[in-house]
């Protein structure tokens, strides 16, 4: 038995910079088993695929996939956020219940998320550091849900040279990037390799929430 929302909901958060939340043990031992589950039915629609880096073609060593109404890919032709997964032209899977409700519990903003990206790390994969800045709404914060092996996260400030700390997510944790962090620089250093049983083979799944269109503009996909 999990805890009861209310409970789940008032899992501590800390403030690690202005905008930068941490929520180590948002999910507890069921919520995370459960948002596993639904990861495993939304990858028998949508399943992982390796993207690659825009002109140079070198593949990313995450694997990724996308729950929603729109998914973030990555290939020769650059970064976008589109409706189809790009091996099997199918609409993306929705977005899993327990990711929605970790959208309504973290944040403030009125609208729902319209993409889940999904990404997989086995124990030598990685991420390097970058901005989340392929949305036009970025007064919507970006939400991330751990399972799995424990990484060591590494995230900056808003210019490249701005020194960085690091951040050991476990599963269950989430974090919050949103307001005067929203486009800080952030990645993954590393796997720590057989820390943790939940994936099965190991590895770690990330699950980054995001609103994509500007509600405002009439550009929405979902209200
Ligand atoms: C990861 N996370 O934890 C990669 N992006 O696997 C991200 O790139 C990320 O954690 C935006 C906001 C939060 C994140
Ligand atoms: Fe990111």
């Amino acid at each position: 038995m999990g805890l009861p929302l209310e409970a789940a909901a008032e899992a501590p958060r800390v403030a690690l910079a202005p905008g930068l939340s941490y929520v180590p043990g948002y999910l507890d031992g069921a919520a995370q088993a459960g948002l596993l589950a639904e990861i495993e039915r939304a990858l028998a629609e949508g399943p992982w695929y390796r993207p690659c880096m825009p002109r140079s073609g070198r593949p990313l060593s995450v694997q990724m996939t996308n729950c929603g109404p729109l998914g973030w890919v990555s290939d020769e032709r650059g970064y976008r956020y589109q409706a189809r997964h790009p091996t099997t032209g199918r609409p993306w899977p929705a977005i899993p219940e327990t990711a929605l409700r970790a959208w309504a519990e973290l944040c403030a903003y009125p609208h729902p998320p319209e993409a889940c990206l999904v990404n997989f790390y086995d124990a030598s994969a990685k991420l390097g550091q970058h901005q989340d800045h392929d949305e036009e709404d970025l007064s919507a914060p970006v939400i991330s849900l751990s399972l799995g092996a424990t990484c060591v996260f590494r995230y900056g400030g808003v210019s490249r040279r701005d020194p960085t700390h690091k951040l050991e997510l476990h599963s269950g944790d989430a974090i919050v990037l949103g307001g005067p962090a929203r486009l800080i620089y952030h990645g993954v250093d590393k796997i720590r390799a057989g820390s943790s049983d939940l994936v099965p083979g190991g590895g770690r799944i990330n699950l980054t929430l995001r609103r994509v269109t500007c509600p405002a503009n009439g550009r929405t996909f979902q209200s």
